[in-house]
């Protein structure tokens, strides 16, 4: 086959799987997003075991050195940790990675059940009062022996395998709580983020604000900004990061639709493998955390760049090609943008 018959096929083969996928999920019934407080106890226990489902389930990525499909799930994160942090695209592609775990769990791990999130204000000051760090549940800190590994709940002693670079080095998950974290998502960070009327301007303040509450209030692989989504908590923190977006595009919600800025790429020097952050120095690691390489994946190469699809600038469109490597098809910022539209089809309460 001639390479332009080659490259047509594959394009037809991909509009092809991208409208069965639309077809799948027309959104004929919006699914709920609660606090984890909110599930029944069946609900508790079902999430619990759709993630252990994935951690149990051989990898399908063909991905060398993925093991399950727990490290397949973790890889669009890894893959495109310097294209998706500090840009204007981190909201977007953290609201559909969000997407690609509960189709994951719901397709191949039988979860029917509503989507829980950490309701991280309401946790300010009383973090540990909740069932979510339980034995039956998520599991609590890391130990205190220099580890910081997790030895108790349903994660206890959970193996990892990505490290920074893309290569594997098996770790155990970690976790070192530091409880005031949270104080970041408290009403005053809120009402700063909310205050702002652009995109541009708010997806930041949010990033460097409510972001880092429930990342550094649980601490360990979750205060890594490429390896996190390794623990199961990660999902129900950037959920509720991503409430927070919708929040603020509920306080205009037409022009809100629409409005997305940032940079394209990340800004220099914030992220290990971004365009002039790959400068030769690793990023130390956080205790508890593997050894963090140099090189970062994702930032500037052509393989991604040729397909942000923003017209050639280097400010983040409606248009531009969020990646999900192959779990879920890609989709353009724009699709994600209204989370009652068919890609997501979700709401939050
Ligand atoms: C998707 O649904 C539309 C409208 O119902 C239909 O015309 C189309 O053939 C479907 N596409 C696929 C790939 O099933
Ligand atoms: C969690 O563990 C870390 C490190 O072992 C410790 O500093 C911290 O105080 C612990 N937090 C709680 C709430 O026990
Ligand atoms: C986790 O590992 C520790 C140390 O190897 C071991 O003592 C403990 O029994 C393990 N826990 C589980 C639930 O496997
Ligand atoms: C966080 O807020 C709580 C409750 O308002 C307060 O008791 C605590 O001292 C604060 N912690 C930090 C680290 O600011
Ligand atoms: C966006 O909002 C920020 C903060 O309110 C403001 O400083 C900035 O000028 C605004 N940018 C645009 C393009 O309106
Ligand atoms: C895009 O590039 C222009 C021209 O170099 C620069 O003025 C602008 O600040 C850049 N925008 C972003 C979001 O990086
Ligand atoms: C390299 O970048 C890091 C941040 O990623 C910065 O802290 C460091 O100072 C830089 N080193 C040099 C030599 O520019
Ligand atoms: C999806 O996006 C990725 C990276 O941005 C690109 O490499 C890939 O070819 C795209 N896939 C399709 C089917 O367009
Ligand atoms: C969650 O529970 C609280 C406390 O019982 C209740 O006030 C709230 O309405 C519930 N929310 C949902 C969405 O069920
Ligand atoms: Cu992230």
């Amino acid at each position: 086959m001639g390479s332009f018959k080659l490259v047509h096929a594959l394009l037809v083969a991909a509009s092809v799987r991208l409208a069965v996928a639309q077809n799948h999920s027309s959104c004929t019934e919006i699914r709920a997003r609660v606090p984890w407080t909110n599930l029944t106890s069946d609900e508790k226990t079902a999430y619990i075991n759709a993630d252990l489902c994935l951690i149990n389930a051989p990898a399908k990525s063909g991905l060398e050195g993925a093991v399950t499909r727990w490290d397949d799930i973790q890889w669009p994160h890894i893959v495109q940790s310097a294209t998706v942090h500090n840009v204007g695209a981190f909201l977007p592609f953290h609201r559909y990675y969000l997407t690609a775990h509960e189709h994951l769990i719901r397709t191949e791990c039988g979860y029917t059940g509503r989507m829980p999130y950490w309701d991280e204000f309401a946790a300010i000051g009383r973090m540990y009062d909740t069932d979510m760090f339980d034995d039956q549940y998520f599991g609590g800190n890391g130990t205190d022996d220099g580890t910081y590994r997790v030895i108790d709940g349903q994660f206890a002693n959970l193996t990892l395998r990505w490290i920074g670079d893309g290569s594997v080095k098996d770790h155990k998950l970690t976790r070192m709580n530091d409880e005031g974290a949270l104080n970041k998502t408290d009403q005053k960070n809120i009402d700063k983020c909310n205050a702002i009327t652009n995109y541009t301007s708010a997806w930041e303040c949010w990033s460097s604000g409510p972001h880092g509450a429930g990342h550094e209030a649980i601490g360990g692989i979750m205060v890594d900004g490429t390896l996190s989504p390794g623990d199961p908590l990660f999902y129900l923190h950037h959920s509720y990061l991503d409430k927070l977006w919708w929040e603020w595009q509920k306080l205009d919600l037409p022009n809100r639709l629409l409005d997305v800025g940032g940079p394209n790429l990340p800004i220099a020097g914030t992220q290990p493998g971004g365009p002039s952050g790959n400068n030769g120095t690793a990023v130390p690691s956080a205790p508890g955390v593997p050894e963090n390489p140099t090189k970062h994946l994702g930032g500037n190469g052509p393989e991604f760049t040729d397909y942000f699809g923003d017209n050639g600038g280097n400010v983040t469109t409606l248009n531009h090609n969020i990646y999900m490597t192959n779990i879920l098809p890609n989709v353009t910022i724009g699709q994600l943008m209204d989370l009652n539209s068919p890609v997501i089809c979700s709401e939050y309460y």
